[in-house]
């Protein structure tokens, strides 16, 4: 889970607040553990720097411990500071670029304390216009940043590079695609990896092509996952095309992303401007799991027959198949068997803990998007 998802976020429009917003990364891993108590399948919090900086992380993942969840990846964060203005890694100026390098060593000192296994790097880095900056200097810039950081990460720590086509950044982005993303990690080393947003696509790309390819050549680190119906929404995974999920998991599972010891880590990238937070992410969670599920259910050794012969048609219909089973009551049961609420959605609400922290977290200042 993404630790900005509890915290009040927007458009450049608004930033709307919303009753019980947490004040600090404490509170917001308080509400990250409620998603897990409800759904058994949310155990760890992601943290963006600066914006989850603390006095003492320690004490932060001692919170997190005792709540039953623990700190994961660590995102950089060199797109909110005026120097960036116009790049970070891939910035023409050496002393920006050394200043992007210095805040990820700060991030892998934090790792060191938070016990995190992935620094996950998203860069805003790009031009407007056509003719702004040298397309192949910035390429070869960024390369070189992220090797002195690459150089910095522990034996069992990971980068994974983020890519993303535009915005904030018009005309290019210097990391706009897997095959970006794939190369510079590539050139780094085998603990070098691609995080793939599945908003960060132009519309109608093939997702779960890319997902097979990076699975097919040990390159898929880590996903974000949140739908889209027009740019990077940020939207709830699953709500504007289950059917992508349920094709994304698929390939997953063929390419062995979900077995054990794979190196695929799976995080929810979303920002919930003006639904509840905590059900939001609670649904998210069981989106995923419902469209796993589903995906599980495809018939493997009819289908491979179906392939073989040529039937265009029977092989569609395995496929289709196992998308439109309903899943719902057996998950309910799956859940109910492990102690957990049959419908975690209900269970929140009627738990009392929005209305609760609405009026405990009286005073000081909710966390936004940038804090
Ligand atoms: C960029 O759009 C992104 O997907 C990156 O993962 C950032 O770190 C995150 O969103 C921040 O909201
Ligand atoms: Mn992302």
């Amino acid at each position: 889970m993404p630790s900005w998802a509890y915290g009040n976020s927007g458009t450049r429009f608004r930033v709307f607040t919303q009753p019980g917003g947490p004040r600090n990364p404490f509170e917001k891993v308080s509400d990250a553990a409620e998603v897990h108590k409800y759904t058994g399948l949310a155990n760890s919090i992601a943290l963006h720097i600066p914006w989850d900086k603390v006095d003492s992380f320690a004490e932060l993942k001692a919170h997190a411990e005792g709540l039953g969840l623990w700190l994961g990846t660590i995102n950089s964060n060199t797109f909110q500071d005026e120097a960036y203005m116009l790049g970070s890694l891939a910035h023409s100026d050496p002393k920006v670029r050394q200043k992007a390098i210095d805040h990820h060593f700060e991030c892998i000192d934090i790792m060191g304390e938070t016990g995190s296994k992935d620094l996950k790097i998203w860069l805003a880095d790009g031009t407007n216009y056509p003719g702004q900056d040298s397309l192949r200097k910035r390429q070869d810039y960024l390369g070189q940043s992220l090797a002195k950081i690459y150089e910095r990460i522990g034996q069992d720590q990971r980068l994974v590079l983020e890519y993303k086509f535009f915005e904030p950044a018009f005309y290019h982005t210097d990391v706009p695609d897997w095959g970006t993303s794939l190369v510079q990690t590539l050139a780094l080393g085998d603990r070098a990896l691609v995080c793939l947003d599945t908003g960060h696509h132009a519309p109608n790309t093939n997702i779960e092509f890319i997902v097979m390819q990076l699975l097919r050549l040990g390159k898929l680190g880590s996903f974000d996952f949140n739908s889209r119906f027009y740019a990077d929404d940020d939207l709830i995974v699953g709500a504007a095309d289950p059917f992508q999920l349920f094709r994304i998991m698929y390939e997953v599972i063929q390419g062995g992303g979900l077995d054990e010891g794979s190196p695929v880590a799976f995080m929810l990238d979303q920002a919930h401007n003006v639904e509840a937070k905590i059900p939001a992410q609670i649904r998210s969670v069981l989106n995923v799991q419902e469209m796993t599920a589903r995906a599980l259910l495809v018939d493997n050794e009819s289908l491979e027959l179906a392939q073989m012969r040529g039937d265009i048609m029977a092989a569609n219909d395995i496929f289709m198949d196992a998308f439109q089973t309903d899943v719902r009551e057996e998950l309910s049961q799956w859940r109910a068997s492990r102690g957990l609420p049959a419908d975690p959605m209900g269970a929140f609400r009627a738990s009392g803990y929005a209305e609760k922290v609405s009026l405990d977290r009286v005073g000081g200042v909710q966390a936004s998007w940038g804090a």
